[in-house]
């Protein structure tokens, strides 16, 4: 045989193979056949097939990992927003081809199969997506990494529009079964709530012995997500816990005399995993909330425990082999958790467990907002955790003692930094508490790292300049680029090859000089544009809608919040449909204003922003004077997989936020790597898009974060604006009304009394004439194609330093001390 027929005869050989699976999984495991098979059955099947090459990996690198006995870093996360795994895992097994040809064999559409899978929509937005990216970049980077969270049996809410208002269905979304998961019946800890602390004295040391007991028990079971990485043999896992009850462990359960009572017993501590509260940004102080809080926090900090012992008994070397990084507050229980295990159960004294806890934890901070800092009643603790309220407590004598032997005299800053806040009622400081149990303490782009030092964490960056660092924030390319936009990707691939999937920085050396190549820009154009006529089909789809593919595509998509101002881009939409309305003749840049985001179901004003864009939306779109030159789209249900066809089709990316507010962002970091140019603030992670992709090729607009700071110290006065700008004005009295919502004329007077009465809080009048005056540039650019599609390119060349990876790299080296693991087929495996 020549060389060429073995290619081909292994080729077949795969493809069979894969053929084979697929059938087998089919028939034995899913019980069908090809007359039976819906296109569900057949992405399950397909689904299975891909998990058994994620297995053997899996087997390898976790068998490395034992034999190597490494260090490694454990990721805590009440949130990770994975989005769909099969396309994922198909590229970063790179078996895509294959399993297309394979499937396409069989006589089925591989993108119809695709797009069966359910989004898992185990989080909120920014937090719990980069959870998601990181786990991509450790498995990638060779990282020995775990993730941990809760797995949520509801996730976020799925959001339909009914008569332009928002209706929150819940997300069922393990109901037809997750072929991604593995149960892990056997890796099961016991958590403890509620019941009394006994204090006694040790006969033989003296010492005081804590016993919590009379406790109500809730078990956590493990549930494992393999995690694969690009182009390497590693996987890793997502262990989730679930709740069950410690009743059906328990015999006496079975003999109670009220069977009813014990079953209703069995389901209330079930409820533990049942639902991800759907808050972003701000804290919902619910007893349910602490409690899933403090479940993962302790079947964590016992599963990593049970992993060490396994290994040794000097509890001493926990830091050389254990990294914890917070994702926020919300896993800080663990905290005490460890100095509780370490110092009840593992008999060490206090300064020892304390030494080994604050070596082991990291914190990072991803908001300064004051709503979303976690506050926890004391009597929360007192009922539900009273052993660690006693802990919390010694620790902040400790750290009190602390404060006052390095800056005596001061007691303002005693009641500043306190993790005991003492106003009517007692509540814990969660993120004083972080920052007290960690060596370092970190905020996700530069402006918000220096915010906290200078600001938020002022006392504590005095006190521990040190354990203070910043990592910004960024994306996996292999989901935001190659796997959401095939189209550029091939295109990019052609022109520089593929290494920019595993070193974003490729794009900054080999685009950029693209970005002046004619015959590019111009397959660059057509790309956007197919793009762009896709996610037309879509909106004609969904909202029956026609959109003019040539206009440009302006996009806020993201949690919806005041603090990220829609509303400001709602003003200027306004603003230019009475200018159409005065002057119908007058030329404007055909524009589709595209908007989608969910809104925290308390979140009143949030509610009413989503309604006002679909009043504005109902008449605009529907305006003859208007023609079709602006058209403003809300799409319902955001999630990750309607995130990957709206960024490829995107041109205009809206990253509005009031300077100060907005920690990093990475929405916008995906817009730019897809080539949408961005209009923003200085704010969060845009300071540093702006350096990567220069001055010139970014639109920004407004006050920064210091002149914000400033006029809020010098009264500002929203007023002052209104009345000095007759199109701002007609804009705000338009909207209060009732123009937008002809059947409830003061629908939205709450929103413009916010501003014009409660003080504008976000600064929105304060730069709406900048923001106008910024998208009139930005119209008048996207009218010299070529001109717009260099900038594009150059955008999308800038990204190389907004790649996950590299930032995983950052927390490796800076913070957990932690070194890439070689794994080789069948266990070879070596430290770097
Ligand atoms: C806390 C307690 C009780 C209930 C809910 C919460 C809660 C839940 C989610 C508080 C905050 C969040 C989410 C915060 C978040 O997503 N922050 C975003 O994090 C991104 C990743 O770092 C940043 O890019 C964004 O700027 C930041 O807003």
């Amino acid at each position: 045989m020549t060389g060429e027929m073995i290619g081909i005869s292994e080729e077949l050989d795969k493809q069979m193979t894969i053929i084979k699976t697929f059938l087998e999984h089919l028939e034995y495991t899913l019980g069908k056949d090809k007359y039976s098979a819906t296109k569900y059955d057949a992405f399950n099947a397909l689904a299975y097939a891909v998990r058994n090459h994620l297995v053997e990996r899996w087997l390898d690198t976790q068998q490395a990992y034992y034999n190597l006995d490494n260090k490694r870093v454990y990721y805590i996360s009440m949130e990770f927003l994975m989005g769909r795994a099969l396309g994922n895992s198909l590229i970063n097994l790179g078996l895509w081809d294959d399993f297309k040809e394979a499937v396409e064999s069989l006589g089925r559409d591989f993108e119809e199969l695709l797009n069966e899978e359910q989004d898992a929509g185990l989080g909120n937005g920014g937090l719990g997506r980069l959870a998601a990216c990181f786990l991509d970049s450790m498995a990638t980077m060779s990282i020995p990494a775990y993730g941990y969270g809760i797995r949520y049996e509801y996730g976020i809410f799925r959001q339909a529009i009914a008569d332009g208002a928002q209706v929150e269905i819940p997300d069922n979304w393990l109901r037809y079964r997750n072929p991604w998961e593995l149960d892990r019946q056997e890796h099961l800890h016991t958590v403890k709530f509620y019941g009394r602390v006994i204090t006694t004295i040790d006969k033989e040391t003296g010492k005081l012995v804590r016993e919590w007991v009379d406790t109500e028990d809730v078990m956590a079971m493990a549930y494992d997500t393999p995690i694969p990485g690009y182009q390497t043999h590693t996987v890793n896992t997502l262990r989730l816990w679930s709740a069950k009850s410690s009743r059906e462990f328990d015999l006496r359960f079975f003999n109670e005399g009220n069977y009813i009572r014990a079953v209703e017993k069995k389901m209330q501590s079930e409820t533990i995993s049942k639902v991800l509260y759907p808050a972003d940004n701000v804290i919902e102080g619910k007893e349910l909330r602490f409690k899933q809080e403090y479940f993962l926090a302790s079947a964590t900090v016992h599963d990593v425990l049970y992993r060490f012992k396994k290994m040794h008994t000097d509890m001493r070397l926990l830091p050389d082999k254990v990294a914890i990084q917070l994702n926020d507050t919300h896993p800080t229980l663990a905290i005490p958790e460890m100095m509780r295990v370490l110092i009840d159960l593992e008999h060490l004294d206090w300064e020892g467990a304390w030494d080994i806890t604050k070596r082991v934890f990291a914190y990072t901070n991803h908001t300064i907002l004051p709503e979303a800092l976690e506050l926890w009643p004391v009597w929360f603790f007192e009922q539900i955790l009273p052993r660690h309220l006693q802990i919390v407590y010694e620790i902040n004598d400790q750290f009190i003692k602390e404060i006052k032997a390095a800056f005596p005299d001061d007691p303002h800053r005693i009641a500043r930094m306190s993790i005991v806040e003492e106003h009517w009622e007692r509540k814990i400081r969660m993120a004083n508490l972080a920052i007290v149990g960690s060596h370092s303490v970190n905020g996700v782009a530069a402006l918000h790292s220096e915010i906290l030092k200078k600001d938020l964490f002022r006392d504590f960056y005095e006190m521990y300049p040190e354990k203070f660092n910043n990592k910004t924030n960024g994306i996996t390319q292999r989901r935001w680029l190659k796997m959401a936009n095939p189209l550029l990707s091939s295109l990019i691939d052609e022109y520089i090859g593929d290494c920019w999937t595993r070193d974003l920085y490729e794009l900054n050396a080999k685009l950029k000089p693209l970005a002046d190549n004619p015959e590019f820009l111009a397959k660059w154009m057509k790309v956007k544009r197919k793009n762009k006529e896709k996610l037309c089909r879509y909106i004609h789809k969904m909202n029956e809608i026609e959109v003019d593919p040539d206009s440009l595509f302006d996009v806020q998509v993201k949690r919806i919040h005041e603090y990220k101002r829609q509303l400001l881009n709602v003003l200027h939409i306004v603003t230019l449909y009475n200018r159409i309305k005065d002057n119908p003749k007058a030329f404007v840049v055909p524009r589709t204003f595209i908007f989608a985001g969910k809104a925290a179901p308390a979140y009143a004003a949030a509610k009413l922003i989503i309604r006002l864009i679909n009043g504005v939306a109902a008449a605009v779109n529907n305006d003859p004077d208007v023609a079709g030159r602006i058209k403003v789209v809300f799409l319902a249900n955001y999630s990750v997989t309607l995130a990957e066809s709206i960024f490829p089709a995107s041109d205009l990316s809206e990253q509005i936020s009031t300077a100060g507010t907005e920690a990093s962002g990475t929405g916008n970091m995906k817009f730019a790597l897809n080539g949408a140019l961005t209009i923003g603030t200085l704010d969060g992670a845009n300071i540093e898009i702006m350096e990567e992709v220069g001055r010139d090729n970014i639109f920004i607009f407004g006050l920064n974060a210091a002149e914000v700071a400033e006029l809020k110290e010098r009264r500002y006065n929203p007023r002052d604006y209104y009345n000095a700008d007759p199109e701002l004005k007609r804009v705000l009295d338009q909207i209060a009304s009732g123009f937008f919502s002809p059947d409830i004329p003061d629908l939205f007077t709450p929103l413009t009394d916010s501003l014009l009465n409660l003080g504008d809080h976000y600064m929105l009048l304060a730069d709406y004439a900048s923001y106008v005056a910024c998208q009139e540039r930005v119209g008048a650019l996207f009218l010299d194609k070529e001109e717009w599609a260099k900038k594009a390119a150059l955008n999308a060349a800038g990204m190389g330093k907004f790649s996950s990876d590299r930032t995983i790299k950052e927390y490796a080296e800076g913070i957990w001390g932690i070194k890439p693991i070689d794994i080789r087929p069948g266990g070879a495996e070596m430290e770097h």
